[in-house]
């Protein structure tokens, strides 16, 4: 057991340069953590023909779900090792949406936003996740659902997901827009712009 350790993970690189493991999960929010009740819950997808693709909460728990487990990685420099998600792959999403577009706008209940290339949510890298460590997600940690892209900073993972729009270009998000770079690769280091 013990050479599956976090010690023996951060010897073996599994940690991003200037990242630290905590066994804790902070919790940060730029605002209030709203309330969402799940009947009025929904998950849009808008295309640049201004196609609408929309689920309810029973759409979405109707999905193939996965679970999923990764390490995430904060900015703010805290790293977090084998956490356990279970939610649908935006692969299954974006299955029947016709788009010529790159880049998102992913939006959540709240009115954060942060950009994204579809490059990024796609083949197994990103999920709609609405429980968390076999329970439902906490509100504070983005319940009813976030979205969960592990390989990027986590300011990525946008907590209280309401939609996704197209956009034709990488235009910037609400971090993005206040000095975080527009993509965010815990590997390379892309905390700022
Ligand atoms: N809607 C929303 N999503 C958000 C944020 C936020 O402020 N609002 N903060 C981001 C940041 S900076 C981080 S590090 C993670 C934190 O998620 P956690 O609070 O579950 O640890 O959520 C991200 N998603
Ligand atoms: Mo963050």
């Amino acid at each position: 057991m013990a050479v599956f350790g976090g010690r023996r993970r951060e010897e073996n690189g599994a940690v991003p340069p200037g990242q630290h493991l905590t066994d804790g999960f902070p919790v940060l929010s730029a605002g209030p953590t709203p309330t969402i009740e799940t009947e009025e819950w929904e998950f849009v997808i808008r295309t640049e023909a201004g196609v609408v693709h929309r689920w309810s909460w029973d759409d979405l728990h109707a999905l193939p779900s996965e679970g999923i487990t990764v390490d995430i990685h904060c900015v703010t420099s805290w790293s977090k090792l084998g956490t356990g998600w279970r939610g649908v792959s935006l692969d299954t999403l974006f299955a029947d949406v016709e788009t010529g577009l790159e880049f998102v706008m992913v939006h959540s209940y709240g009115g954060y936003t942060t950009n994204l290339a579809m490059e990024d949510l796609l083949e197994g890298k990103a999920w709609i996740a609405y429980e968390y460590d076999g329970d439902d997600l906490d509100p504070e940690h983005g319940g009813p659902a976030r979205l969960l892209v592990p390989h990027l900073y986590f300011w990525k993972s946008a907590k209280w997901v309401r939609g996704i729009a197209m956009q034709d270009d990488d235009y910037p998000g609400f971090w993005e827009e206040n000095g975080y770079h527009l993509h965010g690769d815990p590997w390379r280091e892309e905390r700022y712009a």
